[in-house]
């Protein structure tokens, strides 16, 4: 199944090489058909409900005024479009699904989040944080929820749930590093620069390039990512407990892509980008942090070769979060 999941990754990235410098060459986009994928922004109009927002922006009608609403629909445009053009896949379900994405949710709402069906953004309480639609990152992470939920259906708790939030980041980071042309070294790495407030002593989110860096500050205390397997945070599996820690320890498998795509230097997007995506499409409901960054190394080899630079990339990264392959 591995070796299958690769050999379509060759065939893929073969017919996207050819997509790609069409582009380059004559600057045609890859129209897919037009209802492929089709984005719809809702606004919520600050009640904690999806069901009665009213429809604002589609791909025919005229474009909002409202900030929130263009965010949202360029965002999950920009997004679309990674999937497609880099990862050859089409939409969050590979076959097209329609994105819908959901604005002022609630009143002061902290968060944003994917609900098994939709995106949904809240405004923020303007006092820590501003609109979730603000970081480019953010939006990708929600959506690359859909993804991971369609590919690998990886457990929302424990090892399996850090690894389902570290996909979003990772795709996420991705996505923001192809719209702005990054390399890996160039990127900054950070998730939700954006959506602090100007006043608050805070980077970022999270940082997968210095995990438990990202603020430090009386409001949040510390940023409690683990940078590394010794420091992994034992949490209950409870909501209280963020499900085991999901979104604390997605730090150590988030630095292990960091140091894999610095290793391999160059666009994270591309090879880096390529053995995470399909080691997670080899990935099931329950698959853990070695069991992923076996398939990873496995995955590199499949596509670049016994000791390629590539798979010992993967190798020295996994090692340096405490993951010996
Ligand atoms: N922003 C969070 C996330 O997408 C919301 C959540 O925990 N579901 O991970
Ligand atoms: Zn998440």
């Amino acid at each position: 199944e591995v070796r299958q999941a690769a050999m379509n990754t060759l065939l893929n990235s073969a017919r996207l090489r050819g997509q790609r410098s069409l582009r380059a060459t004559f600057g045609i986009g890859l129209s897919a058909a037009p209802t492929d994928g089709r984005r719809s922004i809702f606004d919520c109009e600050n009640r904690a409900r999806i069901a009665g927002a009213v429809l604002v922006q589609t791909e025919q009608g005229e474009a909002s005024r409202d900030t929130s609403v263009t965010r949202a629909f360029e965002g999950l445009g920009t997004t679309r479009q990674f999937y497609r053009e880099v990862l050859n896949r089409n939409s969050i379900d590979d076959r097209g699904m329609r994105l819908d994405g959901y604005v002022h949710f609630d009143t002061s709402y902290n968060n944003a989040f994917w609900d098994g069906q939709q995106m949904v953004f809240g405004d923020g309480d303007g006092v820590v944080f501003t609109d979730f639609t603000s970081s480019l990152d953010v939006i990708a992470h929600e959506l690359a929820h859909g993804v991971t939920e369609h590919v690998a259906g990886l457990e929302y708790h424990l090892q399996s749930g850090a690894l389902n939030e570290s996909m979003s980041d990772v795709f996420g980071s991705l996505v923001k590093h192809w719209s702005l042309g990054q390399t890996a070294d160039q990127a900054d790495w950070l998730i939700g620069a954006e959506v602090f407030t100007p006043g608050v002593d805070a980077d970022a989110l999270r940082s997968m390039k210095a995990p438990g860096t990202a603020y430090d500050n009386d409001t949040f205390g510390k940023d409690p990512q683990p940078d590394r397997m010794s420091k992994f945070v034992q949490l209950p599996d409870t909501e209280e407990g963020d499900w085991g820690g999901v979104h604390i320890n997605s730090g150590i498998p988030n630095k292990a892509f960091h140091l894999t795509a610095t290793g391999i230097g160059g666009y994270a997007w591309e090879a880096p980008g390529l053995i995470w995506y399909e080691a997670l499409r080899a990935s099931g409901p329950t698959t853990e942090f070695q069991e992923f960054a076996d398939r990873t190394y496995l995955m590199a080899e499949d596509l670049y070769g016994a000791g390629s630079i590539e798979q010992q990339a993967v190798q020295d990264a996994w090692r340096q979060v405490g993951i010996r392959i």
